[in-house]
């Protein structure tokens, strides 16, 4: 899944993808390398963010959505919004990635069932605002396992079909560095839930803290990561840079095919 932030502030890309053409681009740029999914979001999630209205979050996503849409891979919606969700699959999009799992609003699991699309559930700990403010849990992976059990019985529940359904550990929000650590060692234990497991390291924080280097020098950390996740049965890997990501993972598979 190759990631098109078009936002003024994410934390590693923010003002690069801003303007339509721009996004757009990048978004075409990234199907070259070999991206799956295009994901399109217009609100910055990083820790400490605010809100942004919807009426802005429409502005920017959808020129793009509508335009990435119409040829190469499905786009995904990243947006805890029914209203921009729903605006989206309107104009092409045909994958729900919503950071609250359902929470955020009440409308999105209705305009998700209606729709028929796919849905990433992330778990989050508190808000994007304060969520790293002092994380704490008791058994960081029964928790967010736990998380998300209930989050798919509850869009089960709404009229989402269980095979529409994925799940993410949500990497970075709400965690520690030692949080992040604990969900890659035994995603196992989250991808043994039964349904298809995304995990977003790209570039995140806690990279820069075990590895070093600032938010464009972590991408072999972050392939390292992704790689330890998929060999724990991650399904997708939500990723800035997508070739290196692919040929990394072609390595992988060529190693795992081996009888
Ligand atoms: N991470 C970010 C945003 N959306 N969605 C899922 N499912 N999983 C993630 O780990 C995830 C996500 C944060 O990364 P990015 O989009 O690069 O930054 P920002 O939120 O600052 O735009």
């Amino acid at each position: 899944m190759g990631i098109v932030n078009v936002t003024p502030d994410s934390f590693s890309d923010g003002g690069s993808f801003l303007d339509p053409g721009d996004a757009i681009a990048h978004g075409r740029a990234l199907a070259d390398e070999g991206a799956d999914v295009l994901d399109v979001g217009g609100e910055s999630t990083r820790p400490g963010s605010d809100p942004v209205p919807a009426a802005e979050e429409l502005r920017r996503v959808l020129p793009v959505v509508r335009e990435l849409a119409a040829a190469g891979p499905p786009v995904s919606i990243d947006t805890m919004k029914a209203e921009v969700a729903e605006a989206a699959l309107a104009a092409g999009a045909a994958f729900v990635n919503d950071v609250t799992a359902l929470r955020n609003d009440p409308r999105m699991a209705a305009v998700v069932a209606d729709s028929g699309v796919p849905v990433c559930l992330m778990h989050m700990l508190g808000e994007p605002k304060t969520m790293q403010d002092a994380p704490a849990y008791d058994d960081v992976v029964g928790e967010v396992r736990e998380f998300l059990a209930r989050r798919a019985d509850a869009a089960v529940a709404a009229g989402i079909d269980p095979a529409d359904i994925c799940v993410d550990p949500g990497i970075g929000f709400g965690k520690t560095v030692e949080h992040n650590l604990a969900l890659l060692a035994h995603l196992d234990r989250i991808s043994d839930l039964g349904f298809p497991v995304l995990v977003g390291v790209s570039r995140k924080r806690f990279l820069g803290a075990l590895a070093g280097g600032g938010e464009h020098e972590r991408g072999p950390a972050g392939l390292a990561a992704g790689l330890a996740a998929v060999c724990r049965g991650a399904w997708m890997l939500r990723v800035h840079d997508v070739a290196p990501t692919r040929q990394a993972l072609r390595m992988q598979s060529a190693i795992e095919a081996v009888p």
